[in-house]
């Protein structure tokens, strides 16, 4: 029993050891990304202008017959004091995104200014995200992830619900699901093509 005992305890006093040097080692190697004050700061604004921005009511139209293009329709609140702007959108599910104004006469756009307090409203015959070249149909009641690349608070995520083809408002989709994904996102899309 004796015996027992002290083997047990030299195995104890081994793995504390090995402990120490691994905790050693965990220190060493996070010292190198320890924020200086500055990137700290830095990514304080950053995750305020981050925090201002709240997407909601994301929605396309199923595409008809052999349509590769969509329209994509949301609103994109900012509840900070700073302005913000949209610079950038894209999606895996098309070959390039584009940022669009107007209805038929549409013309794309670098980027869109929104202001603090206000919201931007993406909607039919009016802003939208155009998709080009769908890589498949847009199928009603399916959902794809659209990327929105800001100026101050970098890329958010928001979940797309498909409604019915002739759709002119969001489809009724769980709201509590459509949430999450919203404001939780923070992974990109899998296709890694640059921003448009
Ligand atoms: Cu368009």
């Amino acid at each position: 029993m004796r015996y027992y005992a002290g083997a047990c305890s030299a195995l104890f006093a081994a793995c504390l050891a090995l402990t120490a040097s691994v905790s050693a080692y965990a220190a060493d190697a996070a010292a190198p990304a320890e924020p200086t004050p500055e990137e700290a700061a830095a990514a304080a604004v950053i995750a305020d202008a981050r925090a201002a921005i709240n997407i909601t009511a994301a929605w396309t139209r199923a595409t008809p017959g052999n349509a590769t293009n969509a329209a994509v329709y949301l609103r994109i609140s900012n509840n900070g004091t700073e302005p913000e702007r949209l610079i950038g959108v894209r999606a895996a599910m098309a070959e390039r995104a584009e940022i669009h104004t107007g209805g038929a006469a549409m013309a794309a756009v670098e980027g869109l200014d929104v202001p603090a307090g206000e919201t931007l409203a993406f909607a039919p015959n009016d802003n939208h995200i155009m998709l080009i070249d769908l890589r498949a149909p847009l199928l009603e009641g399916d959902s794809f992830l659209v990327q929105l690349e800001f100026e101050k608070g970098g890329s958010q995520t928001v979940a797309v619900p498909v409604g019915a083809a002739n759709a002119m408002a969001p489809p009724l989709v769980s709201a509590g699901n459509a949430e999450d994904i919203t404001s939780g996102a923070t992974e990109e899309p899998a296709d890694d093509s640059a921003p448009q």
